[in-house]
């Protein structure tokens, strides 16, 4: 049936009137089938217009982020060959982590409107409503665990630069989190599956703000987030979006997967709103306070402290003081 409706899909965006007759013999199916196949598209929300004698006509595609949209035009070849899309899921890093422990190909995404429990780092929740772009990538770079902590990087840098082509101008926060005018917009959460030596998946999670307005977050955070809409004052095409972003991320991780991770910290430090500020990190229960000066090939960033001393931290949470 999907295999179906798509091919209708791709008829119906040539934006003309298309007889089931003509699309019944186009793809030698009944004429029965290719009316189901378009009930099922309205059930999707298309919104599809039908005369007697002229057929079909697509007047709509609905506002989800469904793969066949996401899909339409994509240049990537391993990202998004397969998507998953659910309206509602607890966190799609943990079905995107079920499907890769049953063998799903690299390159796997999983994307749902609404988590009902979105997951942050160290048990932390994350808020995620309709409008918002919540999706989970199966990777298997192949690399040993301490090479991981890399990924988180060119994550960022990969929605940085799919946010800039929509008018958005965000910052990198170290190690995870992408920000407009100092506020998170989007948030990473990468998990791994690894033995000693060898990784054998690893769970690229991406939380962007949308179209889900700031005046509807939690008052804990109402004031140190936003999101595209909330910048912008209009709403933004969610899957074209999703498109670029899977483009973009397929590049970065290319470089990377190719041993040219140099490439992508050069594009991180540029877009750092992190190194050269005062910051507090807090690290597996201890506080550093110093002045964030690099980051090196591992994604540890690079501090001095106050006494002058040098600190490097590979992990943790980062308050930017000024
Ligand atoms: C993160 O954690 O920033 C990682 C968030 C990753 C979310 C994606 S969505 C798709 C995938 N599936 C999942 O289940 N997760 C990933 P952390 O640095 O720990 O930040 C969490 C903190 O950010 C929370 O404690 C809140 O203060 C705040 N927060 C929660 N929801 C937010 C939102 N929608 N926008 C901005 N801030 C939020």
């Amino acid at each position: 049936m999907e295999e179906l409706r798509d091919k209708i899909l791709n008829h119906l965006y040539k934006g003309e009137y298309v007889s089931g007759r003509e699309l019944a013999s186009l793809f030698k199916v009944s004429r029965t089938a290719i009316w189901k196949g378009v009930n099922s598209l309205r059930e999707l929300g298309y919104v599809i217009d039908s005369l007697p004698k002229k057929g079909y006509l697509l007047k709509a595609p609905p506002d989800l982020l469904l793969p066949y949209e996401i899909r339409r035009g994509l240049k990537a070849r391993l990202l998004g060959r397969r998507i998953e899309h659910y309206d509602q899921v607890s966190s799609t890093n943990d079905i995107a982590k079920e499907l890769a422990e049953k063998g799903v190909p690299e390159g796997t995404v999983v994307i749902a409107e609404t988590q009902t429990t979105g997951k942050g780092r160290l048990g932390r929740e994350w808020f995620s409503p309709e409008g918002g772009v919540w999706l989970s990538v199966v990777l298997r770079p192949g690399v040993s665990p301490d090479e991981v902590p890399r990924v988180a990087l060119l994550l960022g840098v990969a929605v940085a630069r799919t946010l800039s082509a929509f008018g958005v101008d965000s910052k990198l926060k170290w190690p995870n989190d992408v920000l407009v005018g100092g506020k998170k917009v989007c948030g990473i959460l990468t998990e791994m599956d690894a033995e000693l030596e060898r990784v054998n998946f690893v769970i690229a999670g991406i939380g962007i703000n949308v179209n889900n307005k700031v005046e509807d977050f939690p008052e804990e955070f109402r004031k140190s987030a936003t999101s595209l809409v909330t910048e912008q004052g209009k709403e933004v095409p969610r899957a074209a979006l999703v498109r670029l972003l899977l483009e973009e991320l397929e590049e970065a991780y290319g470089l990377f997967t190719r041993g040219n991770f140099q490439a992508v910290l050069g594009e991180w430090r540029s877009l750092s709103g992190t190194l050269g500020r005062k910051v507090k990190i807090i690290t597996h229960g201890k506080t550093l306070t110093g002045v964030a000066v690099d980051v090196d090939e591992e994604g540890a960033l690079l501090l001095t402290l106050k006494d002058g001393s040098p600190a490097r931290v590979l992990s943790g949470d980062c308050i930017h003081l000024q």
